[in-house]
Protein backbone atom coordinates (compact mmCIF):
# COMPACT_ATOMS: atom_id res chain seq x y z
CA UNK A 1 0.00 0.00 0.00
CA UNK A 2 0.40 3.76 -0.41
CA UNK A 3 1.03 6.48 2.05
CA UNK A 4 -0.12 9.13 -0.75
CA UNK A 5 -3.15 10.42 -0.04
CA UNK A 6 -5.62 11.05 -2.19
CA UNK A 7 -8.49 13.20 -2.48
CA UNK A 8 -11.70 12.78 -5.28
CA UNK A 9 -14.85 13.73 -5.23
CA UNK A 10 -18.17 11.46 -4.87
CA UNK A 11 -21.38 11.76 -6.20
CA UNK A 12 -23.33 12.18 -2.70
CA UNK A 13 -23.84 16.16 -2.94
CA UNK A 14 -27.37 15.79 -2.65
CA UNK A 15 -27.97 19.59 -1.20
CA UNK A 16 -26.38 21.36 -3.72
CA UNK A 17 -27.52 23.55 -5.51
CA UNK A 18 -27.16 23.45 -9.37
CA UNK A 19 -27.81 25.98 -12.49
CA UNK A 20 -28.10 24.70 -15.92
CA UNK A 21 -28.12 26.91 -18.85
CA UNK A 22 -29.46 25.47 -21.74
CA UNK A 23 -29.03 27.06 -25.59
CA UNK A 24 -32.08 26.59 -28.20
CA UNK A 25 -30.62 26.10 -31.52
CA UNK A 26 -30.26 22.65 -32.11
CA UNK A 27 -33.00 22.58 -29.61
CA UNK A 28 -33.97 18.71 -30.09
CA UNK A 29 -30.67 17.77 -29.56
CA UNK A 30 -30.05 19.95 -26.06
CA UNK A 31 -33.27 19.14 -24.86
CA UNK A 32 -31.65 15.36 -24.93
CA UNK A 33 -28.85 16.41 -23.27
CA UNK A 34 -31.20 18.56 -20.63
CA UNK A 35 -33.19 15.41 -20.14
CA UNK A 36 -30.40 13.38 -19.37
CA UNK A 37 -28.72 16.31 -16.93
CA UNK A 38 -32.10 15.79 -14.79
CA UNK A 39 -32.36 12.52 -14.63
CA UNK A 40 -28.55 12.16 -13.26
CA UNK A 41 -29.41 14.92 -10.71
CA UNK A 42 -32.00 13.40 -9.90
CA UNK A 43 -31.35 9.88 -9.42
CA UNK A 44 -28.69 10.86 -7.30
CA UNK A 45 -31.28 12.52 -4.72
CA UNK A 46 -31.22 16.33 -5.88
CA UNK A 47 -34.33 17.74 -5.76
CA UNK A 48 -36.19 19.75 -8.20
CA UNK A 49 -35.66 22.60 -6.22
CA UNK A 50 -32.72 22.94 -6.34
CA UNK A 51 -32.55 23.04 -9.77
CA UNK A 52 -33.20 26.19 -12.51
CA UNK A 53 -32.82 25.87 -15.97
CA UNK A 54 -32.24 29.11 -17.85
CA UNK A 55 -32.35 29.13 -21.46
CA UNK A 56 -30.16 30.91 -24.18
CA UNK A 57 -30.46 31.69 -27.48
CA UNK A 58 -27.35 29.58 -28.81
CA UNK A 59 -24.10 27.93 -27.15
CA UNK A 60 -22.07 31.31 -28.21
CA UNK A 61 -24.75 32.74 -25.14
CA UNK A 62 -24.21 30.64 -22.47
CA UNK A 63 -20.77 32.03 -21.14
CA UNK A 64 -22.49 35.53 -20.43
CA UNK A 65 -25.57 34.18 -18.52
CA UNK A 66 -23.72 31.46 -17.06
CA UNK A 67 -21.60 34.41 -15.59
CA UNK A 68 -24.41 35.69 -14.31
CA UNK A 69 -25.67 32.95 -12.24
CA UNK A 70 -22.59 32.11 -10.81
CA UNK A 71 -22.05 35.80 -9.47
CA UNK A 72 -25.24 35.11 -7.69
CA UNK A 73 -23.51 32.62 -5.29
CA UNK A 74 -26.60 31.16 -5.28
CA UNK A 75 -25.66 27.95 -7.03
CA UNK A 76 -22.80 25.54 -6.02
CA UNK A 77 -22.16 24.39 -10.24
CA UNK A 78 -23.46 25.42 -13.65
CA UNK A 79 -23.62 23.08 -15.64
CA UNK A 80 -23.78 24.27 -18.94
CA UNK A 81 -25.39 22.39 -22.12
CA UNK A 82 -25.63 23.48 -25.86
CA UNK A 83 -24.82 21.69 -29.47
CA UNK A 84 -22.47 23.07 -31.82
CA UNK A 85 -23.08 21.39 -34.92
CA UNK A 86 -19.99 22.38 -38.22
CA UNK A 87 -22.51 21.29 -41.11
CA UNK A 88 -22.24 24.25 -43.31
CA UNK A 89 -21.66 26.59 -40.61
CA UNK A 90 -18.78 28.85 -41.29
CA UNK A 91 -18.31 30.29 -38.14
CA UNK A 92 -18.31 27.02 -36.00
CA UNK A 93 -14.90 27.79 -34.62
CA UNK A 94 -15.74 30.79 -33.27
CA UNK A 95 -19.01 29.74 -31.72
CA UNK A 96 -17.56 26.65 -30.30
CA UNK A 97 -14.28 28.06 -29.23
CA UNK A 98 -15.59 31.36 -28.07
CA UNK A 99 -18.25 28.94 -25.97
CA UNK A 100 -15.94 26.65 -24.39
CA UNK A 101 -13.06 29.65 -23.91
CA UNK A 102 -16.05 31.69 -22.12
CA UNK A 103 -17.27 28.65 -19.94
CA UNK A 104 -13.69 28.43 -18.85
CA UNK A 105 -12.96 31.54 -17.59
CA UNK A 106 -16.48 31.91 -15.86
CA UNK A 107 -15.35 28.48 -13.75
CA UNK A 108 -12.04 30.28 -12.82
CA UNK A 109 -13.12 33.74 -12.57
CA UNK A 110 -16.33 33.06 -10.44
CA UNK A 111 -14.42 30.37 -8.54
CA UNK A 112 -17.37 28.17 -9.25
CA UNK A 113 -17.66 24.73 -11.39
CA UNK A 114 -18.76 24.92 -14.48
CA UNK A 115 -19.32 21.56 -16.46
CA UNK A 116 -19.00 21.82 -20.39
CA UNK A 117 -21.94 19.96 -21.29
CA UNK A 118 -21.52 21.06 -25.18
CA UNK A 119 -21.78 19.23 -28.06
CA UNK A 120 -18.61 19.68 -30.44
CA UNK A 121 -19.44 17.66 -33.87
CA UNK A 122 -19.39 17.64 -37.86
CA UNK A 123 -22.21 16.63 -37.72
CA UNK A 124 -25.63 16.13 -36.64
CA UNK A 125 -25.87 12.36 -36.83
CA UNK A 126 -22.27 12.32 -34.32
CA UNK A 127 -24.77 14.91 -32.27
CA UNK A 128 -27.51 12.50 -31.57
CA UNK A 129 -25.47 9.65 -30.84
CA UNK A 130 -23.76 11.97 -28.06
CA UNK A 131 -27.39 12.65 -26.53
CA UNK A 132 -28.51 10.01 -25.52
CA UNK A 133 -27.95 7.19 -27.85
CA UNK A 134 -25.24 4.88 -28.74
CA UNK A 135 -22.24 7.36 -27.91
CA UNK A 136 -24.23 7.97 -24.28
CA UNK A 137 -25.53 11.71 -23.19
CA UNK A 138 -23.27 14.38 -22.72
CA UNK A 139 -25.79 16.39 -20.19
CA UNK A 140 -25.42 12.91 -18.04
CA UNK A 141 -21.85 13.15 -18.10
CA UNK A 142 -21.89 17.29 -17.54
CA UNK A 143 -24.33 16.41 -14.36
CA UNK A 144 -22.09 13.75 -12.80
CA UNK A 145 -18.79 16.15 -13.19
CA UNK A 146 -20.79 18.68 -11.56
CA UNK A 147 -22.00 16.47 -8.38
CA UNK A 148 -18.50 15.48 -8.49
CA UNK A 149 -16.77 18.63 -8.46
CA UNK A 150 -19.23 20.11 -5.86
CA UNK A 151 -17.96 17.39 -3.67
CA UNK A 152 -14.53 17.60 -4.90
CA UNK A 153 -14.31 21.49 -3.49
CA UNK A 154 -16.18 20.84 -0.30
CA UNK A 155 -13.63 18.04 0.53
CA UNK A 156 -11.11 20.46 -0.67
CA UNK A 157 -12.42 23.39 1.69
CA UNK A 158 -11.03 27.34 1.38
N1 LIG B 1 -25.28 28.09 -31.93
C1 LIG B 1 -25.27 26.85 -31.43
O1 LIG B 1 -25.59 26.67 -30.24
N2 LIG B 1 -24.95 25.78 -32.22
C2 LIG B 1 -24.59 25.94 -33.52
O2 LIG B 1 -24.31 24.91 -34.18
C3 LIG B 1 -24.58 27.23 -34.06
N3 LIG B 1 -24.23 27.43 -35.43
O3 LIG B 1 -23.96 26.44 -36.12
O4 LIG B 1 -24.21 28.52 -35.94
C4 LIG B 1 -24.92 28.31 -33.22
N4 LIG B 1 -24.93 29.57 -33.70
C5 LIG B 1 -25.55 30.66 -32.98
C6 LIG B 1 -24.64 31.28 -31.93
O5 LIG B 1 -24.51 30.43 -30.80
C7 LIG B 1 -25.19 32.62 -31.43
O6 LIG B 1 -26.46 32.40 -30.85
C8 LIG B 1 -25.33 33.65 -32.55
O7 LIG B 1 -24.12 33.79 -33.26
C9 LIG B 1 -25.73 35.04 -31.96
O8 LIG B 1 -24.76 35.50 -31.02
Amino acid sequence: MTDIRTIEGDYTATTARFAIVASKFNGFIVDSLLRGALDVLRRHGVDDKSIEVVQVPGAFELPLVAKRLAATRRYDAVIALGAVIRGGTAHFDYVAGGCARGLAEVALSCDLPVAFGVLTVDTIEQAIERAGTKAGNKGSDAALTALEMVSLLRKLGG
